[in-house]
């Protein structure tokens, strides 16, 4: 976490990649980067929703490079693995029943929209997820774009609150 003075001071490239793991859409990272000096993290923070307000499914797509599947924890040592560890850490890995119905849950999902299962992990439980993801199998293609938008920008969010401090 960084003080929202020093984010300002950085260079542009360095901005824009300390907030690259926040989501893997590039132009919204350089965005809020060209942006500074924000005058306040309150202002970072409305710039970044109001940047979010365009994405479509075209920035799902991009973003989900770095979103692993919910119950495989990255190994990885990049910043957007260790965070989506960390994003998962209510997901019991070890109640084998649960590991093998989100995978079930995952390969039907996928069957059905062609990408990967979205959903903001902190917070929730293994469970709460998997019903989650049962619901949102009911989902029109419109709907669930709409749904997976809805976490995606709930994740990002809170991503950032955690790289930008006061
Ligand atoms: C993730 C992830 O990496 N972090 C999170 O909140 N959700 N992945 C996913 N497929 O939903």
């Amino acid at each position: 976490m960084i003080a929202l003075n020093h984010f300002n001071q950085l260079s542009g490239p360095e901005a824009a990649s300390l907030l690259a793991p926040c989501v893997a859409i590039p132009g919204w990272a350089s965005a809020l980067a060209a942006g500074r000096p924000w005058r306040s993290r309150e202002a970072l923070i409305a710039a970044a929703q109001r940047l979010m307000d365009h994405w479509g499914e075209a920035e799902l797509t991009l973003a989900l490079s770095a979103h692993p599947r919910i119950g495989e924890k990255p190994a990885g040592r990049e910043a957007h693995a260790a965070l989506s560890r960390q994003e998962q850490g209510g997901v019991d890995a070890h109640n084998a029943p649960l590991a093998q119905a989100l995978k079930e849950g995952n390969a039907r999902y996928e069957a059905r929209f062609g990408r990967v299962f979205l959903i903001r992990a902190k917070g929730r439980s293994g469970e709460a997820i998997l019903a989650a993801l049962s619901r949102r199998l009911h989902n029109s293609d419109s709907e669930e774009v709409q749904d997976a938008l809805a976490q995606l920008r709930e994740i990002t969010l809170l991503r950032l609150e955690g790289v930008i401090g006061e």
